[in-house]
């Protein structure tokens, strides 16, 4: 690996940005600052009018996901390939044992999948059922796996979804481990009876999918999800948040001094119901995936979201089906496999749509794309910064460049792109991981099995300081 200097550039990180050059040395980020020397050997990149990023960080991927009968078209070299080629140095995938399977058994059977990626990646570990194994084994994952986050799907019923029991019982171990949990937040009792109720009224197209997952649906499990952690006394990480029902349980919750975060997917933030509303059965059954995508209204708020500082990462839940798997759902919309792609396309979105439009400075842009992920799943500063000691994850962004968003052009597997002719202007020139030169001006030079597992550390058992604030909730005087 020989050196390399990115020079004339902007770099901007989540606090500030700045004229710099910088040099990077052996996979991390040697020195950051002016009129850099290039040193013998040293391959030089040209940044003059351009910004110099922490590369992207996916928070929220399915590369290689056995879901609904089907698996994701995108494998983890695919998948993290296409990620490199619009800017995203790192993912944090999951592992989603079946419900009674062992954790450490599906864990592995993950990290045997996720050999081939290009980037360097991690996992959430779902927790589908519970059991004093599946205690234990949340314990050696966090202990011997890095692994500090655990998923819970409130949603899909007699599939993977968690009742109250394995919520409470898995968030309280979570807080004993210092791990943070997550949830997709929607109620799948109400889906699944709101699902059968569609099929009584024989409506069994994509056009029932919004209909049987309406926003209430995701409020209340947001609010009930949140009302655990904050009894229990442990942070808890909303993913996909798609609705202002959601994005309000978040709002309130944190006002009141509750350590909740939330996740806004891209597509989410550009994209609306009416999708499902067309009559082509692939171009509304390819954006059928869950939560859905939201009436007009609920994008803005995704975007004052992220504005306030009360969402706080942007993801894709990039989860491929190609048609003819698509089409198993052609004749029952609840059989179509929930899943969009999106890992390529989420910088340049997040930069038209966020940056171009003045939602978004750059530096903020940081924060939602790399830096905020990075502090939340105990990454940063190795990654998420543009600084000395950094991982040398990089993107170089021409704010001149632009491109049209296409399935036609795209690096992902999939046969369907869910922004689709959309033109964005700003796009990667260079994309570095482990500094190295993965992406360079439209030539994408990735090498499968080039990415490593990313560790990340619990944050510190705090079960004896959360159980302290518990406690002194208690009330302490019996009232007379
Ligand atoms: O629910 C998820 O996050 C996975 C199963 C991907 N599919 C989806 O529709 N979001
Ligand atoms: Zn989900
Ligand atoms: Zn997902």
């Amino acid at each position: 690996m020989s050196d390399i200097l990115i020079r004339g550039g902007t770099v901007v990180n989540a606090d500030r940005q700045f004229r710099a050059d910088v040099l990077c040395v052996d996979g991390k980020i040697h020195s950051v600052g002016e009129a850099l020397q290039a040193p013998v050997g040293a391959q030089v990149v040209d940044a003059g009018g351009q910004y110099v990023m922490p590369g992207g960080i996916d928070p929220h991927t399915h590369m290689q996901l056995p879901f609904m009968g089907s698996v994701t078209m995108d494998d983890f070299f695919t998948g993290t390939a296409a990620g490199l080629a619009g800017g995203t140095t790192s993912i944090i995938d999951f592992v989603i044992p079946n419900p009674q399977q062992s954790l450490m058994e599906a864990y592995r059977t993950w990290r045997g999948w996720a050999e081939k990626s290009a980037s360097d990646y991690g996992f959430h570990v779902a927790v589908t059922w519970w059991s004093d194994a599946v205690r234990e084994d949340m314990g050696t994952l966090v202990r011997d796996e890095g692994v500090n986050s655990f998923k819970h799907f409130m949603a899909y019923k007699n599939a993977i979804m968690c009742d109250d029991e394995t919520l409470v019982n898995s968030f309280r171990r979570a807080m004993e481990l210092g791990a943070m949990p997550t949830v997709h937040a929607e109620n799948g009792e109400l889906v699944f009876l709101l699902q059968a109720e569609m099929a009584r009224k024989g409506i069994t197209g994509p056009e029932a999918h919004p209909l049987s997952r309406p926003p209430g649906v995701e409020g209340e499990a947001a609010n009930r999800a949140i009302a655990i952690a904050d009894v229990l006394g442990v942070p808890i990480y909303v993913v996909h948040v798609s609705c202002i029902e959601a994005a309000e349980a978040v709002a309130r919750a944190r006002a009141r001094g509750q350590r909740v975060y939330g996740e806004v997917l891209a597509g989410h933030l550009v994209i609306d119901d009416s999708v499902y509303r067309n009559p082509d059965f692939a171009y509304a059954a390819g954006h059928v995936m869950s939560p859905p995508f939201r009436p007009k209204g609920n994008q803005e708020f995704l975007w004052r979201g992220l504005q306030s500082g009360n969402l706080h990462t942007t993801a894709t839940d990039h989860c491929t089906f190609c048609a003819e798997q698509k089409a198993g759902g052609k004749d029952d919309f609840s059989k179509i496999p929930n899943g969009c792609g999106g890992v390529e396309e989420r910088l340049a979105v997040l930069w038209e749509h966020g940056v171009n439009t003045g939602r978004l400075t750059p530096s903020e842009f940081v924060a939602v794309t790399s830096a905020n992920t990075a502090k939340l799943f105990n990454i940063y500063p190795q990654k998420g910064c543009i600084a000395p000691g950094a991982d040398a994850d990089i993107v170089v962004w021409d704010p001149q460049g632009s491109k049209t968003l296409s399935a036609k052009t795209q690096h992902s597997k999939g046969d369907f792109n869910i922004f689709e002719g959309m033109t964005v202007h700003g796009i990667p020139s260079h994309t570095l991981s482990q500094g190295n030169l993965v992406y360079v001006q439209g030539d994408l030079r990735v090498t499968a099995g080039a990415g490593r597992y990313i560790k990340r550390p619990s944050f510190g058992a705090n079960f004896d300081a959360a159980q302290k604030r518990i406690d002194s909730r208690k009330p302490s005087a019996v009232l007379r």
